[in-house]
């Protein structure tokens, strides 16, 4: 509390610190140093689980795997998924016990506000690939303090590619930094879609999706969000869209979108909401605006377009 209200004063006289007279310039820079979450460290903290995690998950697809299925058989969920999201909740807990946590496997935090840090934990996006192709799978961390993205990691186990930020600093993948995205059109753009949302499906009139699919260059399906959603930061790709994402499928990868200037709405062009279940359209600049448009001539059209 005491360093607070001496912080406080240093901001507000621009003139004090341990006695010494400061330039404004190095007040602020000190009051940086002083009481900033270091999301460095953080992400550096990240990286190294993954890395570990990772390993994990390479030597379990040559063994045998426990698999169920939750809300469908398509649904599915396996030893590994549990297993890998104990151990990040298990760091999160020791090194940050103020921190939240929102994971797809439950063993997260019971989580209704977007106060304070806010882990979006995915042990692995794309079970259905795990379990079938054992690649094409990710483990995704995206960090938020307030709702605001601070630090993301989507790391594809099998081809050991990383996409990485911390906020401010720029987009990597691996030591790779990445540019911002340039604007393009939908004519020479590849859009990744699931082809159950080009047939018919209770959530979008598939003639709204088929008119996006007709007017770009391709379509391309992956099968896991979080990778989509890396591909599209850097560039990879030039547009998503879903109908059915959960918080811990896109928390890291609405992060590195932002930072590189792409943008993210739900289908209908409404913000996204960090802890509910969205529909999603991501794109570079135009690519998101053209796809938008035919979503909402479809809307005024009187098709059928399902926000939940
Ligand atoms: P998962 O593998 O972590 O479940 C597949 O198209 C993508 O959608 C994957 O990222 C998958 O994440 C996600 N997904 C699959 N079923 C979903 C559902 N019912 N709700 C939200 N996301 C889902
Ligand atoms: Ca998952």
């Amino acid at each position: 509390m005491l360093c607070h209200l001496m912080n406080e004063r240093i901001v507000r006289s621009g003139r004090y610190l341990k006695g010494k007279v400061l330039k404004p310039s190095m007040v602020e820079r000190e009051q940086k140093m002083i009481d900033k979450t270091n999301w460095q460290a953080i992400h550096d903290h990240v990286v190294a689980w993954i890395l570990e995690a990772s390993a994990e998950l390479r030597q379990a697809v040559k063994g045998h795997l426990n698999i169920h299925s939750k809300s469908s058989p398509n649904d599915l969920v396996t030893n590994m998924d549990k297993q890998i999201e104990q151990f990040f909740i298990h760091k999160v807990r020791t090194s940050y016990p103020n921190h939240q946590i929102v994971s797809e496997e439950g063993f997260g935090d019971e989580v209704k506000t977007t106060k304070g840090v806010l882990w979006l934990i995915d042990p692995i996006d794309g079970t259905v690939n795990f379990v079938h192709q054992k690649r094409h799978f990710a483990i995704s961390v995206g960090i938020y303090e307030e709702g605001i993205g601070k630090v993301a990691v989507i790391y594809d186990v099998m081809s050991e590619d990383m996409y990485h930020c911390v906020a401010g600093q720029g987009v990597y993948m691996n030591d790779e930094k990445l540019g911002e995205l340039d604007s393009g059109e939908l004519k020479t753009a590849l859009i990744a879609v699931n082809g159950k949302w080009l047939n018919k499906n209770i959530r979008i009139d598939p003639e709204i999706m088929r008119a996006i699919a007709r007017h770009a260059r391709g379509t391309r399906s992956y099968g896991t969000a979080a990778i989509e959603l890396a591909y599209v930061a850097c560039g990879i790709l030039d547009g998503y869209v879903s109908m059915q994402l959960s918080p811990w499928d896109i928390g890291a990868g609405l992060i590195l979108i932002n930072e590189v200037g792409g943008k993210t709405t739900q289908v209908n062009g409404d913000p996204l909401k960090l802890l509910e279940n969205n529909t999603i359209l991501i794109g570079r600049k135009g690519v998101h605006e053209e796809m938008l448009r035919y979503i909402q001539e479809g809307i005024e059209a009187g098709k059928y377009v399902q926000q939940k």
